[in-house]
């Protein structure tokens, strides 16, 4: 067995369902992130302005790395939709992934019998992680700019180990699987891709509900729907996800945390309008969903009320107009007035 496969059977008793050898070098799609870049659809995620210059080639990001082991790992598209994009449900990505990563780099060291130079990235570092992905052979850009794999779909994670060995590469993923299909572009609720493959990423719930820090605009309300955390509606939508998504392995560290699992929208929002910061740190505990902080998630829980809420739930929304956050009472107060008006 060649060093190559050995590191992809390696890769996969770690769990990962996909892994492909890219060799490092100028991104291709480099062009296409700064034209992004200056088109503002950044928004205020100003760390991907920041590293633009090393995003464009990822042999820069690590001294002497010559290749990087891409990994893909399941987060189990099979899940039924809910207010909490699947990707945030259990343990965060970036903890988990990373972890594995660096016991593959450990393993390699000990296989070659010299300490391998690298490091793990999982959306750790500035790297466009689907570009070397594509060019790992893991799959296409689909038009909701998903990395797709024609046997998992795209529900799943990318992450790379960036070494200084010469490895033999895989083939990239040349081929476009999309087709004329446009099922993505047609369901976003923003109406977020102003192009196939091309997001406004500050129309996109994701940002709005995560990345954003201050208010959500108001002519956005609406549109976030029932989404508390995250949005999955541009992949739920796609047929390689319903037709190749897979479940979540039985010791998956992906599986929904109690706070999470099986809870609709509205309930999930009034629980977390109603939550302590003590009760937050406890329950969510290493969860990718701390990145929005408590105010940021009572702030997407108050709009998610103002769409779906009833006069049940004035009561807790009236207690958040005490929230010590600005941020937290402007949205309560917004939600209060919908329902007042829907009465
Ligand atoms: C910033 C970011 C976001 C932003 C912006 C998303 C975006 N599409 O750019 C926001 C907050 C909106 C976001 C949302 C989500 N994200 Co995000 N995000 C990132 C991050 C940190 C950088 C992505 C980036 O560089 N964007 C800049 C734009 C220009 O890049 P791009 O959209 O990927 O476009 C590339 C290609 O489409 C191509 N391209 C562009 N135009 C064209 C045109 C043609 C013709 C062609 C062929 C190619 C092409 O070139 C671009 C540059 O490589 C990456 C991690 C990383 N370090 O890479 C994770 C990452 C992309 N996110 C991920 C996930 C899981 C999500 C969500 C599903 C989470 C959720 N459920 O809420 C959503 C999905 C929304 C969506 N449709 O993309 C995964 C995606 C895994 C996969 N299978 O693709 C990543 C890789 C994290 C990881 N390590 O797993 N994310
Ligand atoms: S994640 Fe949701 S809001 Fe963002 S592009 Fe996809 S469908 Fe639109
Ligand atoms: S929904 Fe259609 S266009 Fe969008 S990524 Fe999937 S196959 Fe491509």
């Amino acid at each position: 067995m060649s060093l190559e496969d050995r590191i992809k059977s390696q890769a996969s008793a770690l769990g990962f369902e996909l892994s492909g050898i890219a060799r490092l070098g100028p991104a291709e799609s480099a062009p296409l992130f700064e034209q992004w870049l200056a088109k503002g659809f950044a928004g205020g995620m100003t760390y991907l302005a920041r590293g633009a210059g090393k995003r464009a080639d990822p042999s820069s990001v690590y001294v002497n790395v010559k290749s990087a082991v891409v990994v893909g790992m399941n987060y189990g598209g099979t899940a039924p939709a809910g207010p909490v994009a699947r990707y945030a449900r259990g343990d965060d990505y970036h903890d988990v992934m990373t972890q594995r990563l660096r016991t593959l780099h450990a393993w390699l060291s000990s296989e070659t019998g010299r300490d391998i130079g690298g490091k793990a990235y999982v959306d750790t570092g500035p790297i466009l992680e689907r570009d070397l992905a594509r060019k790992a052979g893991l799959g296409w850009f689909g038009k909701n700019t998903m990395l797709v794999n024609p046997e998992l779909g795209s529900f799943f994670f990318i992450g790379a180990l960036l070494i200084d060995l010469e490895l033999e590469p895989d083939a990239p993923f040349e081929a476009d699987r999309c087709g004329t299909c446009t099922r993505c572009l047609d369901a976003c609720p923003t109406e977020a891709f102003v192009a196939p493959r091309v997001l406004d990423a500050t129309r996109c719930i994701s940002y709005l509900t995560i990345e954003l820090k201050g208010d959500i605009p108001k002519a956005w309300h609406n549109a976030v729907g029932e989404n508390v955390y995250g949005c999955d509606i541009c992949q739920d939508v796609c047929p390689w996800n319903i037709r190749f998504s897979r479940a979540l392995p039985d010791d998956s560290p992906y599986a929904s945390r109690p706070a999470i699992a099986g809870k609709d929208s509205r309930q999930l929002a009034l629980e977390m309008l109603a939550r302590s910061p003590d009760d937050f740190s406890a329950e969510f505990k290493g969860s990718p969903m701390k990145r929005a902080k408590l105010r940021g998630l009572k702030r997407n829980a108050a709009v998610v009320l103002g769409n779906v809420g009833t006069a049940d739930d004035v009561e807790v929304l009236t207690r958040a107009l005490d929230d010590e956050e600005p941020l937290v009472r402007e949205h309560a107060a917004w939600a209060l007035d919908v329902l007042s008006a829907r009465r």
